[in-house]
């Protein structure tokens, strides 16, 4: 059978995370974080859901809006995905109770320990309005962003600080959060990142591998700022992101989809990194952009996202979707 489970360098109680309790995750952002891991009171004990965001099925996801201690909150409830090297202990541990039965079919509801039950939880707490919007389920239009476009709309609505917050990202290169989970740092000022699991991943198992590369460049707001200087960073991200994902997950290149996101959530020059066959959230044509095309595009063209006309797709209360209308491109 195969190992598809991750390998760990920590013990498993260290990787545990446990997104949901409210003090830590205050902590966190404005300090960074330590005590992950840790079990205390839930907080989430409290939440009082105001209402639903969305919920997805087939993803066995749902994403709620509500208040905690009187503070907006969003939180995302997933269940995670079997991992093959526990399924043993799960049939040992358990409780079946008949569903039905046809012939040489019936189904039925497997009571596991609850330690198999782990929902994966974030948390986002206070919440903006913003946040409140990104998860709620919305219409998407498709927009068309010339060069022009990205100068007199996009630039100015980057600039203008409306986008999200890059508090996240400048903890993790300042090490001041998730630092025990950074997997590889390359620390050149100029051409260096560092590479982390993204917090979608739970990093239990590699079916679902999802790590993403933050540069150290503090300069670089999206594709469309890249030009033939940036190669020697993106031909290191791809080089050193595949060579490390190899080494720690045995994921060889030819399993991973390696790429960047137009428009992105976050103004700050990141790469994903997803194991091939893994429908990642956002990991198709209209958003996502394969490393290694931009590198040969760049290649080819020195200021190929500088002047070509972009699409992609902006949602009902995106306020780039507005600013849009306003200039009548849509
Ligand atoms: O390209 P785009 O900006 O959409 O992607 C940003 C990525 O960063 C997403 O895949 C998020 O799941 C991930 N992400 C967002 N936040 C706030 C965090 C965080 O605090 N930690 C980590 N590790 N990943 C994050």
């Amino acid at each position: 059978m195969a190992d598809t489970t991750v390998k760990r360098e920590r013990g498993s109680e260290e990787t545990n995370e446990l997104h949901c309790e409210v003090k830590k995750t205050k902590v966190d952002d404005n300090n960074g974080g330590d005590g992950v891991g840790a079990k205390s009171q839930n907080a989430l004990s409290g939440f009082k859901t105001s209402n639903v965001l969305s919920v997805n099925a087939r993803e066995k996801r749902i994403v709620l809006h509500g208040k905690v201690a009187d503070e907006d909150a969003v939180v995302i409830l997933e269940k995670t995905p079997f991992t093959e090297d526990t399924m043993d202990q799960v049939f040992k541990g358990s409780t079946l109770k008949l569903d039905m039965k046809n012939y040489i079919y019936s189904t039925y509801q497997l009571q596991a320990s609850p330690h198999y039950n782990e929902i994966k939880t974030t948390l986002v707490c206070p919440a903006t309005e913003k946040h409140i919007s990104k998860y709620k389920h919305q219409e998407s239009f498709f927009v068309e962003e010339t060069k022009k476009d990205y100068e007199t709309i996009t630039l100015p609505f980057i600039e203008d600080q409306t986008t999200f917050s890059l508090e996240w990202v400048y903890n993790i290169l300042q090490k001041k959060a998730e630092v025990e989970r950074i997997v590889y740092e390359d620390p050149d000022p100029d051409t260096g990142f560092i590479l982390l699991p993204d917090f979608k991943w739970n990093q239990k198992q590699v079916d679902d591998l999802y790590l993403i590369a933050i540069v150290h460049r503090m300069n670089i707001r999206s594709l469309r700022d890249l030009t033939a200087e940036h190669l020697p960073l993106l031909v290191n991200i791809l080089q050193k992101g595949q060579m490390t994902i190899l080494e720690r997950y045995s994921l060889p290149s030819s399993k991973l989809r390696v790429y960047l996101h137009y428009q992105p959530s976050y103004y700050h020059l990141h790469v994903h990194f997803t194991k091939l066959g893994y429908d990642a959230p956002g990991c198709g044509v209209e958003r996502a952009h394969l490393l290694s095309d931009v590198i040969q595009n760049l290649q080819s063209d020195p200021q190929y996202y500088k002047n070509r006309t972009m699409y992609f797709p902006l949602r009902e209360e995106d306020k780039l979707l507005s600013k849009f209308k306003e200039a009548g491109r849509l």
